[in-house]
């Protein structure tokens, strides 16, 4: 029904959402399918109202002999125009509730695999991330000024700060808009499903720079992102960090490599060690 009703529209032009830029999250086919559900109602109310319009304006112009009627008015008419338009506005809101909920509530929130910290400042963004530790507000952070690099198909855990004044965070291929209050922390998030590099325009009036404060969202595929994350925390040459490759990799290749060379570590390990504490006795 609603894909022949849209492929009538596409068919007559009329289908306004067809400008919509590419959806490019895992939600965005989701908000895009309530669009489509209010702009098909809301366009069948205003040809509705239309139509009758110009139909009552020639059926009760003026005519030679025509006296005016009174109208009290029609309670079974006013009835019926309140009840309908409160059903489709609670079939609205039950319909959109579920897409809503995971986008905007907390606590229906995926859990996320990269975790950033946006700044939103006259007029610029700064996009912060925890480093390997995965600590904010560590010695490892690093800030990149109206860039923001992620992963495809990563869930992607945002947390808005304001600085000054609001202002939104918006990437429309994503359908993710949110506004960002001064001192307060408000959390998103995404899962980009395409890679590519993607406009993100403020989108609240924040002051006279605000049609230049915009950033880009540069969505990698696995391989780029990890070289990214190389690039800007490269592995340390001692073992004192394990997060990255180098350790951390050989320690988990080893584990599970049958028990032969298990054995020889632990054979290694031993005499060098009992030769060790039988010297220093
Ligand atoms: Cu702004």
């Amino acid at each position: 029904m609603l894909e022949q009703l849209i492929d009538l529209m596409n068919r007559l032009n009329v289908n306004m959402l067809n400008w919509l830029p590419e959806a490019a999250s895992t939600y965005a086919q989701a908000i895009d399918e309530v669009f489509y559900i209010i702009y098909i109602i809301t366009g069948l109310a205003f040809l509705l109202v239309t139509v009758l319009m110009f139909w009552f304006l020639l059926q009760f112009k003026a005519r030679p002999g025509r006296r005016a009627r009174y109208s009290h008015g029609n309670v079974a008419l006013e009835l019926i125009w309140t009840i309908v338009p409160t059903l489709v506005f609670l079939g609205i809101f039950f319909y959109s509730q579920s897409t809503w909920s995971i986008i905007k509530y907390p606590s229906e929130f995926p859990e996320s695999d990269v975790q950033v910290r946006v700044v939103a400042k006259q007029f610029a963004w700064e996009f912060h991330y925890p480093g390997p530790d995965g600590e904010f507000d560590t010695d490892d952070d690093k800030m990149f000024d109206g860039d923001l690099y992620v992963p495809v198909n990563k869930v992607v855990g945002l947390m808005l700060r304001g600085s000054d004044v609001i202002h939104s965070f918006f990437v429309p291929e994503f359908r993710l808009k949110q506004d960002i209050l001064p001192r307060r922390d408000i959390p998103a998030w995404f899962n980009a499903t395409k890679t590519g590099r993607f406009e993100a325009p403020c989108a609240e009036l924040c002051g006279p720079g605000h049609s230049g404060m915009k950033g880009w969202v540069n969505v990698y595929d696995d391989a780029e992102y990890q070289a990214w994350v190389a690039e800007q925390w490269p592995p340390a040459p001692v073992e004192e960090a394990p997060v990255d490759t180098g350790a951390g990799k050989t320690d988990q290749e080893d584990m599970p490599q049958g028990d032969v060379p298990l054995q020889d570590d632990v054979d290694q390990m031993d005499p060098g060690d009992s030769g060790q504490a039988d010297i220093v006795e």
